[in-house]
């Protein structure tokens, strides 16, 4: 017998076999572990080693281990002024190009193991990742593959040392969502006491297949970074913009048009990706807070103000990039006050700006176009949750969605988010708003991907918005449209 309660049960089974399926993916879409990454946005570098005390960029590989002694090291200081800056992940650099790990390793002498701070028993790789997990940021590491200090690089011995580091940070210090590897590669060195040049093939020293498939093994939700990807690729500068536009799709190019690795890429085509490109491997824009990547007290006047920052963030994870802002720690292993305070006028900017948005209440109509289902339907733009869409099979240039807000709103910032899961889809679109004599420009971009940002260059008063797909590949699915007021910036 068909009770009441019996029906109820069998609702939601007879209501799923009626829905319209989701669109079909078009070009590459992002795996699980980069649309976790995707939702970081924001994301800190820590630059920390003996270079912090010698006043260098790139330390050649015969510092003393001693030299390394931040006495006042507080890793929940450090992480507490990224978390309070809105950042979501830290990645600490575990070793740069000098060689010297700041963890203590069995790979090598050349560690915290052989320093004065703490007695030799410090780890600042452990410290840094419980302080993260204690704010809730993820952990990332920084191993620099060229390494000044150690006797066998250039050999095939080195490589197995390399791999050796990779496992121990990977392994032990709890789960890790980027491994970043930068391009320099190779020159001159101390090499434990050769102190010559050494060169190496850039596409086949490091046989970097092999190492990405240990590091899936070992961590498979980890994003491995480099100029190529395979999960996420450099921007192609350290100024920490993207390109306008920024498509996540990119299949990179070595510098001669051959095969192409980590510091062998041709850059100009990393800020903007390939459309039609065959690969999801998404743009991060790293850059610091000040002139060079460690702290030197001579740049604590050249730290970048809040605005500066503002203005990045805009560049950056406003075209769908994300930001990865370098704060160095300074000598007593703590971030300088400078730094503090623009982090804290940054955030207080972001916090003040994106927390409130301003159509979360708007009626979404979007009858104009074809296609339409309730369950894609247009309030899924406006609903904050970031898993429904709207979606339309129509994908004629002119699909659109109006926005009602109920009463005139003032703005000065639009976001769109596309349901990436189902590719990069949308070229191009306009907001307009509605004038005594009919729809007006607000504003137009191009690619939209996991995010756009639209700063108008002035407030906007509108109770009626509208956004045009003018441009498409596919049938547009989209998550998200959101306006917000902007905070002043102190
Ligand atoms: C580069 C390095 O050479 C710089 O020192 C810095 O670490 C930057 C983020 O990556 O490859």
């Amino acid at each position: 017998m068909l009770t009441r309660r019996t029906f109820l049960a069998t609702l939601p089974a007879a209501l799923a076999a009626k829905t319209t399926p989701p669109p079909e993916p078009w070009g590459p879409v992002p795996s699980p572990r980069q649309l976790a990454w995707h939702e970081l946005e924001f994301t800190g570098f820590l630059h920390f080693t003996v270079n912090t005390f010698t006043d260098k960029e790139w330390g050649y590989g015969d510092e003393s281990p001693d030299l390394f002694n931040p006495e006042k090291f507080d890793a929940d200081a450090i992480i507490g002024a990224l978390a309070d800056a809105g950042m979501r992940g830290v990645i600490l650099t575990a070793k740069h190009h000098d060689g010297f790990c700041l963890w203590p390793t069995r790979t090598t002498d050349h560690s915290v193991a052989q320093s004065k701070w703490r007695g030799g028993k410090g780890d600042v790789v452990k410290e840094i990742s419980q302080a993260a997990a204690r704010r809730k940021l993820k952990f990332g590491v920084y191993l620099s593959p060229w390494d000044r200090n150690h006797p066998a690089y250039g050999t095939p011995e080195y490589l197995k040392v390399y791999r050796a580091q990779l496992t121990e940070l990977l392994t032990q210090y709890g789960p890790i969502f980027e491994v970043w590897h930068d391009g320099a590669n190779g020159g001159d060195g101390f090499y434990g006491g050769a102190r010559e040049k050494r060169s190496i093939d850039r596409n086949t020293y490091y046989d970097w297949p092999k190492t990405w498939e240990m590091i899936r093994a070992m961590q498979p939700d980890a994003c491995i970074f480099s100029d190529v990807g395979p999960d996420i690729r450099w921007v192609g500068n350290e100024r920490g913009i993207a390109g306008d536009p920024c498509w996540a799709a990119f299949d990179p190019v070595g510098e001669d048009g051959g095969a192409a690795s980590p510091g062998n890429v041709r850059t100009k085509e990393s800020s903007s990706g390939n459309r039609g490109g065959k690969k999801w491997i998404p743009a991060e824009c790293d850059v610091s807070i000040r002139p060079g990547w460690f702290w030197h007290e001579a740049e604590n006047a050249r730290v970048k103000k809040p605005q500066q920052l503002v203005n990045l963030f805009y560049q950056s994870a406003g075209r769908g990039a994300t930001l990865l802002l370098n704060v160095p720690p300074n000598r007593d292993g703590l971030l300088s006050a400078e730094d503090i305070a623009s982090l804290k006028g940054f955030g207080d900017y972001l916090r003040g700006t994106f927390s409130q948005n301003l159509a979360a209440k708007a009626k979404a109509d979007a009858s104009h176009t074809r296609g339409n289902d309730k369950q894609y339907a247009a309030s899924n733009l406006v609903d904050g949750r970031p898993d429904t869409f709207w979606a339309t099979d129509d994908r004629t240039a002119g699909a659109d969605v109006s926005f009602d807000l109920g009463r005139p709103v003032r703005f000065q910032v639009i976001r769109l988010r596309e349901a990436i899961q189902f590719g990069q889809r949308i070229d191009a679109v306009e907001i307009e708003r509605w004038q005594p004599d009919g729809w007006q420009p607000v504003a137009k971009v191009t690619s939209i991907g996991p995010r756009r940002l639209i700063r108008l260059p002035a407030q906007v008063i509108a109770q009626r918005l509208r956004l045009r797909v003018t441009q498409t590949s596919a049938s547009p699915a989209l998550t998200e449209f959101a306006i917000f007021s902007e905070a002043g910036v102190g």
